[in-house]
C-alpha cells in the first residue's frame, strides 16, 4: 500500500454507522486512484459525516453545515487541476440545506465528486427529518412518519447535467462504485443510502433501508452518463481568483530546521501582525521551509487582538492547527490577553514579551525574554521587530532573508531597517 487517505483503523462513529463504511471505502477506492494524499481534498461540513476530518490524512476543509458543495466547487473551479481530486462529505441533512449548490455544480459540471450520506435524518442532532426523509420515515420530529414524499436528489443531479450520478444501498465493498466516480472528471456524485443505528433504526424498528428506498420509488442505479467537458479554465480566467499571481519563491538561504517548529504571534489590530507573519512565511521559503499560516481577529477588524499562527517544517505539514506553541510573541496588551488561554498550555519553549507589559506567570520550563519591541520599534513594527530578534536568537533561517523581504515589499520603502539591523540579541 503506497498511501494512506483515511486512517480507517479507528472507527469513529456509533458502532455499525455505514458512515464508517463509506469511510472504508473511500479508502479502498482512493488506493486504486493512487492520487498523492496531497493531491486528494475533502471537503466536509458539519453533522456525523463531518467527523471524517478527525482521520483524514488528505487535504480537509471543514464548512458550515450544508455548504460543502459550493465550498468544494470554490476549490475546484480555482484548483483547475485535472490531477487533483476535490470530494466532498454530506449528509442529507446538508444536502437539503445546500440543494442548490451541489444542483448548481452539476449543471456547471464543475469537477469534484460528492458523497452522499443519505441516512433519511439529521444524525448528530438526534434524527430529525431531512428534505430526503422518504414518505413514511419516522424521524424524532416525525414520530408518526414523513407525510410526504422526498425530493429525489440523485434525479435532480441527473438532470441538472452532472456526468455521473449513481444511487447504491451503503453495504458491503462499494469501492469499485466510489472509484469510478472519482476517475470522472466533471461532477460525479454518489448517494449511499443507509439507517442510522442510533435514530433511524430505533424510531423504524424491523424495516430495512431498501424499503423505503422501494416505496419513494427511487431507483438504486447509475444514471444516464453525460459527456460532457468539466468548468475549464477558460471560465476561470475571466474571474479572479486567488490563485493567479502565484509566484514562485526562489530559495536564496540555508536552515537549521530539523522538525517543525511552531511560532504564535499577538498583538493589536492594526498593528502588522499578518503582514509581519506573511512576510515571514516568503523569507521562511526563500530559506527552503514549508510553513503555513493562520490569521484571527475580532469581526471588527480595526480594534481588539490579532494573532498569527505559523508553523515551519522542512517536512510537508498536514496539519495546520497549534495546540501548543514552541515560540510566543505577544507584543500588546490585547496580544496578552488573547493569548493568555494558550500560553497556559505552554510547558516549554520561549515566550519573547514585551517589557511595557505586565508580568504573566508561565510555566517554569518557558524561558521568557522581554524586549522593549513598541518602544525601539515603534507599535506598528513591534511584531516584526520580534520576529527579527527571534530569528537572530534561535538562528533557523538567516534574519537577513527576512529584513529582505520587507525591504523588497510594499511597506519596504517606508519601514525603518536600521532598527533591526542594530536589534541586539538577547544572551543565552
Ligand atoms: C447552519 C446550521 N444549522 C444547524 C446546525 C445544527 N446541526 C448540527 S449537525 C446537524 C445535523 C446534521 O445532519 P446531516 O447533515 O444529515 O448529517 P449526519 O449527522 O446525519 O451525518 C444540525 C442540524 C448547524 N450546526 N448549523
Ligand atoms: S448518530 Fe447516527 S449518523 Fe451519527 S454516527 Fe451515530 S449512527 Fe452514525
Amino acid at each position: 500500500m503506497e498511501h494512506k487517505y483515511i486512517s480507517t483503523d479507528v472507527s469513529i462513529f456509533c458502532k455499525g454507522c455505514g458512515h464508517q463504511l463509506i469511510a472504508n471505502n473511500t479508502e479502498k477506492a482512493l488506493q486504486k486512484l493512487g492520487l498523492k494524499p496531497k493531491d486528494v481534498i475533502f471537503v466536509t461540513d458539519i453533522g456525523c459525516h463531518g467527523i471524517l476530518d478527525k482521520i483524514s490524512e488528505v487535504h480537509t476543509f471543514h464548512g458550515l453545515h450544508g455548504r460543502s458543495g459550493a465550498l468544494a466547487a470554490g476549490a475546484a473551479m480555482g484548483i483547475n487541476n485535472p490531477k487533483k481530486k476535490v470530494i466532498v462529505f454530506i449528509g442529507d441533512g446538508g444536502a437539503t440545506i445546500g440543494l442548490q449548490h451541489l444542483v448548481d455544480a452539476a449543471v456547471r459540471n464543475v469537477n469534484m465528486t460528492v458523497i452522499i450520506h443519505n441516512n433519511f435524518l439529521y444524525g448528530m442532532t438526534g434524527g430529525q427529518t431531512s428534505g430526503l426523509t422518504p414518505h413514511g420515515f419516522k424521524t424524532e420530529t416525525n414520530p408518526d412518519g414523513k407525510q410526504y414524499q422526498n425530493y429525489d436528489l440523485s434525479s435532480m443531479l441527473s438532470n441538472a447535467g452532472g456526468s455521473h450520478v449513481r444511487r447504491l444501498v451503503g453495504m458491503g465493498d462499494f469501492s469499485e462504485e466510489l472509484y469510478q466516480a472519482f476517475k470522472v472528471q466533471g461532477f460525479s456524485s454518489v448517494e449511499v443510502m443507509e439507517l442510522c443505528p442510533s435514530y433511524g433504526v430505533k424510531f423504524n424498528t424491523g424495516k430495512k433501508v431498501t424499503d423505503f428506498i422501494e416505496s419513494a420509488g427511487m431507483e438504486v442505479k447509475l444514471f444516464p452518463e453525460k459527456i460532457r467537458s468539466p468548468y475549464t479554465q477558460n471560465e476561470r480566467n475571466i474571474a479572479s481568483s486567488l490563485f493567479n499571481d502565484c509566484k514562485a519563491i526562489p530559495v536564496k538561504y540555508k536552515n537549521s530546521l530539523k522538525k517543525p517548529l511552531k511560532i504564535v504571534l499577538s498583538g493589536s489590530a492594526g498593528e502588522g501582525a499578518q503582514l509581519a507573519a506573511e512576510l515571514f512565511a516568503e523569507a521562511a521559503v526563500a530559506s527552503g521551509l514549508n510553513i503555513t499560516k493562520k490569521g484571527s481577529y475580532p469581526v471588527t477588524v480595526g480594534v481588539g487582538f490579532s494573532t498569527a499562527e505559523l508553523i515551519l517544517s522542512p517536512k510537508d505539514i498536514q496539519y495546520t492547527g497549534i495546540v501548543t506553541p514552541d515560540i510566543f510573541i505577544i507584543t500588546s496588551n490585547d496580544g496578552l490577553n488573547h493569548a493568555k488561554a494558550k500560553l497556559s498550555k505552554m510547558k516549554k519553549g520561549i515566550l519573547f514579551i514585551d517589557s511595557s507589559l505586565n508580568p504573566v506567570a508561565v510555566d517554569p520550563g518557558v524561558e521568557v525574554i522581554q524586549y522593549k519591541f513598541r518602544e525601539l520599534a515603534t507599535p506598528r513594527s513591534a511584531i516584526f521587530l520580534a520576529l527579527d530578534v527571534l530569528l537572530k536568537y534561535v538562528r533557523v533561517f538567516p534574519a537577513e532573508a527576512f529584513e529582505n523581504v520587507i525591504q523588497n515589499s510594499k511597506i519596504g520603502a517606508k519601514f525603518n531597517m536600521e532598527v533591526l539591523k542594530k536589534a541586539e540579541v538577547p544572551k543565552k
